[in-house]
């Protein structure tokens, strides 16, 4: 897109910010102030005077800054960025941003977790929201998803009860943004279209690495329209460029209470280092003909289209580049609505959709004071607004003339109807037929099929974590009837799974299958097979005292650093550490962080480099003790250099051999064989002599892997 485009929202939105940097400090009505710190009183101690209206203004709007959080999604972080479409989408819509792979559309981002409230943790259990608005020629498009393909139930009318199910209880407002209590597992037992979720929000999709790391999902089935007015179902799809990946449930409740905002700040982290987000908006494309193709309902939005069924489409790619100014302004007041759509892009009759259609704009009015939320800067649209709505709470326009009323003479007919030609909204037209009705079509009846498919195409350690979570939740459940029934949900799922779960439970384990299981599998469904293959963004401890290898250290940090990973040197205390004599020198090495303040389980990998005095001191410290083990527990790559593996040697890390003395020929690692590194399940130790360069190549294929699932005790546990 030409810059004009790509930068029309940012120079929309720069009359709106202030920088507050010219004149003295005023009343909001402009009036310079002199004195903020003390209130207007008669005499040094006596009263406070009612005329004193910089106090009133002060405190009064101090007492107003609250606005209501949002009743779900309360949580959350959000980005500028650019979307363009690979190609011309023109043969299936009519979508101005999707017709031309020169043009650049402004979109923001809203991230978030479900249940939680605004100041919950960003890395507990849940479904994560995934909202993009496009500033399109057109108006703007809300693209209002969440990083799984499937929801909890099928007809908006069950959402307050789900919301309230999962919400903590009312009588003493517990858990926080926790589904694992009596209330969420009682509504779900009793409710088998929430299954095929449940299992997802089981799974270690619910406990994402990062928003970078994550798949988007649009969930309904949408329609595409074309010039022609050709109508096509969609299901759209966010891929990020770094693949989907999930931290452990263990690490995940440690983060939470070392950096609630992970999530958030790595976002903002990476955002501002130049790490751009990146995700490839893809598409699942069924002809209108081929609508009952399926052996499920496209109208139904616990089910997903296997991809291996309709494979994805990709068509084109969004960058967030851009952190907002000011939360408030812009993350907590940008107001996404499904309703929001431009020509080209239609409804189906899902009938959790139709229901969204009515609740987003809804929820605004309360949210953000009434109908003029529109206007706020954030979700300004790009295009021209020409309406007859006129006034309401914080109106900011000065409309001008005397109509606001179609049709009229005065103003000479304006604003004029668009014509369906000139670009207005054409609502798909479909034929509809029957009697009213409350009742869910058959086609929706299977509730478990879907949620087998899920089960079946698992890793194995996927399959652990997932017995592991349900053995989580349901451990938190009082009621023994709600376990029972979850039990018995689960046995129409999978005999094994349920048998599992029932064991760890105190359940009895079903006598058998209440139904075999299918056996069909969707590769397409397992984070195993999320790509791997970069170390881009992946933050790597490294351990030092005094006394250690600076070659080590610079070495580490060169090599991950030009793979676009970010070394991090963390020491008991901040400053400097001693370097051991070597070929470079004494310099000291300079401590990123101290470990009292970046717990392991904020790192993606941890190294030890050489040095004889500073491995020992590691080895006295509990602390770096402990950093090795929980890495290790969480299956996360390890490496040592030199002398580094006599810390691993000391916290004998369980099943894994490290490359010993003298033993460098013949061993395992990157470089081939004989190269003298051993990678035994992402530890990664080098034999005396070998090029520490060696090591470090070995140690960032493994980073590259993510995690070493074959060595975490999440796995085991179930
Ligand atoms: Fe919703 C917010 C996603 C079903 C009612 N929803 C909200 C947000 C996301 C989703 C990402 C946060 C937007 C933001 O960042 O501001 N919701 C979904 C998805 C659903 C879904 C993917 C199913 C496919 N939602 C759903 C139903 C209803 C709602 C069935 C009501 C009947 N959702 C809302 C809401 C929220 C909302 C109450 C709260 C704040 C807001 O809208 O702006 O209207």
């Amino acid at each position: 897109m030409p810059d004009d485009e790509a930068s029309a929202k940012r120079e929309q939105l720069e009359p709106s910010r202030d920088h507050q940097d010219e004149g003295p400090l005023t009343t909001a009505s402009g009036t310079p102030v002199d004195d903020t710190d003390n209130s207007l009183r008669v005499s040094e101690r006596g009263p406070t005077l009612l005329e004193d209206f910089h106090f009133r203004e002060k405190v009064t709007h101090f007492d107003h800054e609250r606005i209501p959080e949002r009743v779900v999604h309360a949580r959350g972080a959000g980005a500028y960025g650019r979307f363009r479409p690979y190609e011309s989408l023109t043969e299936y819509t009519k979508a101005d941003f999707l017709q031309d792979p020169a043009r650049e559309t402004p979109v923001f981002v809203r991230f978030s977790t479900v249940a939680g409230s605004r100041g919950s943790a960003d890395t507990v259990r849940d479904v994560r929201g995934f909202a993009t608005k496009f500033y399109t020629r057109e108006g703007n498009y809300d693209l209002v998803g969440n990083n799984f393909p499937v929801f909890f139930i099928q007809d908006a009318v069950k959402f307050p009860d789900f919301v309230h199910a999962v919400k903590p209880e009312p009588h003493h407002e517990m858990p926080q943004a926790a589904s694992a209590h009596d209330t969420f597992w009682d509504f779900c037992s009793l409710q088998p279209e929430s299954m095929h979720t449940v299992m997802w929000l089981m799974s270690d999709r619910a406990i994402p690495r990062s928003y970078r790391m994550m798949q988007g999902f649009g969930v309904h089935t949408f329609r595409l329209v074309n010039a022609a007015g050709r109508g096509t179902f969609v299901k759209f799809h966010w891929r990020p460029t770094l693949g989907a990946h999930s931290l452990v449930w263990e690490e995940a409740q440690a983060i939470a209470g070392k950096d609630p905002d992970f999530n958030r700040r790595d976002l903002w982290e990476s955002i501002e280092q130049g790490d751009f987000p990146e995700y490839e908006l893809c598409l699942q494309l069924v002809p209108e003909e081929d609508e009952f193709r399926f052996d499920f309902d496209l109208l139904d939005a616990t089910k997903l289209i296997p991809e291996e069924t309709v494979p994805l489409l990709p068509v084109g790619r969004m960058i967030l580049d851009r952190n907002p100014d000011n939360f408030f302004a812009e993350t907590e007041q940008v107001a996404f609505h499904t309703a929001h759509v431009v020509p080209g892009i239609d409804f189906t009759n899902d009938p959790l959709l139709q229901g969204r259609n009515f609740s987003y704009l809804d929820t605004q009015l309360i949210r953000l004071g009434g109908p003029n939320f529109q206007q706020i800067p954030v979700n300004r649209p790009v295009s021209t607004v020409t309406t007859t709505q006129r006034d309401g709470y914080g109106q900011q326009r000065i409309d001008v003339g005397r109509t606001s009323y179609t049709p009229n003479s005065l103003s000479g007919g304006c604003p004029a109807l668009a014509a369906p030609d000139a670009g207005a909204y054409a609502h798909h037209q479909e034929r509809v037929d029957g009697a009213t009705i409350k009742k869910r079509s058959d086609s929706f009846a299977d509730h478990h099929g879907q949620a087998t498919l899920f089960w079946n195409s698992m890793a194995d350690w996927e399959k652990d974590h997932i017995v592991a979570a349900y053995r989580f939740e349901l451990g938190k459940v009082t009621f023994a009837e709600v376990r029972e029934r979850t039990v018995d949900q689960l046995n129409h799922i999978d005999h094994t799974l349920a048998t599992r779960v029932a064991e760890g439970i105190g359940v009895p384990p079903p006598k058998e299958p209440a139904v075999a299981n299918h056996g069909r599998t969707s590769p397409a469904l397992s984070l195993a097979n999320s790509p791997t293959g970069s170390i881009a963004t992946r933050r790597v401890a490294i351990l030092a005292a005094d006394g250690v290898d600076a070659a080590h250290v610079e070495a580490l940090r060169d090599a991950l650093a030009g793979g676009g990973a970010i070394p991090e040197v963390l020491a008991a205390r901040d400053g400097e550490v001693r370097s051991a004599e070597g070929p470079s020198g004494t310099e000291p090495v300079t401590v990123d962080r101290a470990m009292s303040t970046m717990a392991s389980v904020l790192y993606d990998a941890v190294c030890v480099p050489g040095g004889v005095e500073s491995v020992r001191a590691l080895g006295d410290d509990g602390s770096a003790r402990h950093y090795v083990a929980e890495a290790f527990k969480h299956g996360k790559p390890i490496a040592a250099l030199g002398e580094g593996v006599e810390l691993l040697r000391a916290l004998a890390l369980p099943g894994v051999r490290l490359a010993t003395e003298g033993a460098g020929e013949g061993e395992d690692g990157d470089g081939g064989p004989g190269d003298g590194v051993v990678d035994e399940r992402g530890v990664v130790t080098g034999a005396e002599g070998v090029d520490v360069s060696t090591v470090i190549t070995a140690f960032a294929d493994a980073i590259a892997c993510h995690r070493h699932w074959d060595r975490d005790t999440d796995r085991t546990a179930a």
